[in-house]
């Protein structure tokens, strides 16, 4: 039981959600979003159960308001990159069910084609520049997009996720030197799930934050409670805005949890992982469960339009998930034509 990690981290985070900036409206787009992401990754989880999703995927299943929140920041030029979890960063972009579930089926419509899989999204049109499996790979890449961005002094940042396992990666402290001496206009989004793999980060490291390598590089930094919506929203749009007006790197750290074990559709309990008490504590902090409470107890919402919202995405998600099986393969002369041309 992770006693030591509630207590350092209970006391500051999980505040109750502070609804004073909102509209219903723009609330009633980020729920649908996150309900949209779990509901997507609910149904990749179901098909890796049953066998039908053949590729290994990474679930973000409780990470949801991460991503809801950047996306909603996001402008024209903006580049986003992701890791391997990163069905939650590339929907918060496009929406887009059927193209990531014809991607995880390996089949011709998905985004890329079928050749990569889960851990391969890319959708250039709506921002997102890649996911790729290697740990660390894209946060020197989105660095580099940050530098192309400051030549082309057009105001748009480069957002760079990664999990707190990819901090014990050299890359991100060459990325993090760089940006700071050169003032690159990029976020360093870490999704601290206190997880590397099966390894508990109080396994791994003398600290439980990550913000700390960020600090030794001159890098201006912030914890916050990555399940607070509300909290992240406001806090990512004041940083952004700055960093759009006055280049210079920013390293948030989002304390999170994800229920799932680290690939699949297990919790990791079943692999001697001890997590089932702490995936009760977490799953009573969830970030899509505290939004709607929140929101029915301040009369944003009511218990019936969210019964719509989720009937509406349980429609889209079937509907996807069917059409994406009856999408085809793609053929071998595609595959040639995707590596030679
Ligand atoms: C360079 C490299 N090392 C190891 C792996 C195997 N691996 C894949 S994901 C992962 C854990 C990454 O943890 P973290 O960065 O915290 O992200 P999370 O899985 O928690 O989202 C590992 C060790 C890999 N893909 N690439
Ligand atoms: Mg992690």
């Amino acid at each position: 039981m992770q006693n030591d990690i509630f207590e350092k981290l209970g006391n500051n985070l999980f505040k109750q959600l502070d609804f004073k900036d909102f509209d219903s409206k723009e609330l009633r787009k980020m729920l649908f979003k996150m309900l949209l992401i779990r509901k997507a990754e609910e149904k990749i989880s179901d098909n890796v159960e049953n066998g039908v999703i053949k590729c290994p995927c990474h679930l973000a299943i409780g990470q949801e308001a991460i991503p809801t929140a950047i996306s909603e920041l996001v402008e024209k030029n903006d580049k986003i990159f992701g890791a391997h979890r990163s069905h939650g960063h590339y929907l918060s972009l496009n929406l887009d069910t059927f193209s990531l579930f014809a991607e995880v089926l390996g089949k011709v419509d998905g985004c890329s084609s079928g050749f990569g899989g889960s851990m391969h999204t890319i959708d250039i049109k709506n921002n997102f520049y890649g996911s790729v499996p290697i740990v660390g790979a894209t946060i020197p890449i989105a660095t580099g997009a940050a530098l192309a961005n400051k030549f082309d002094k057009n105001g748009s940042i480069a957002v760079s996720y990664f999990g707190d396992g990819a901090c014990e990666e050299g890359v991100l402290h060459e990325s993090l030197n760089l940006a700071s001496i050169m003032k690159l206009p990029i976020v360093y989004v870490c999704e601290n799930n206190l997880f590397f793999s099966h390894l508990r980060i109080d396994l791994r490291q003398p600290d439980l934050f990550t913000s700390r390598y960020a600090k030794a590089h001159k890098v201006e930094s912030l914890v916050i409670d990555g399940n607070n919506l509300l909290e992240l929203t406001k806090t990512l749009k004041y940083i952004i805005s700055k960093i759009r007006k006055d280049p210079k790197p920013f390293f948030i750290e989002a304390i999170t949890y994800r229920w799932k074990g680290h690939v699949g559709h297990r919790d990791d309990n079943d692999v001697g992982v001890k997590r089932s008490e702490d995936l009760k504590f977490w799953k009573s902090k969830y970030p899509i469960k505290r939004l709607t409470e929140g929101m029915i107890k301040n009369k944003l919402i009511s218990e019936n339009e969210i019964l719509e919202i989720k009937n509406e995405i349980n429609h889209k998600v079937d509907s996807d998930w069917q059409k994406a099986l009856e999408s085809k393969f793609p053929t071998d002369n595609l595959l040639i034509e995707k590596v030679y041309s």
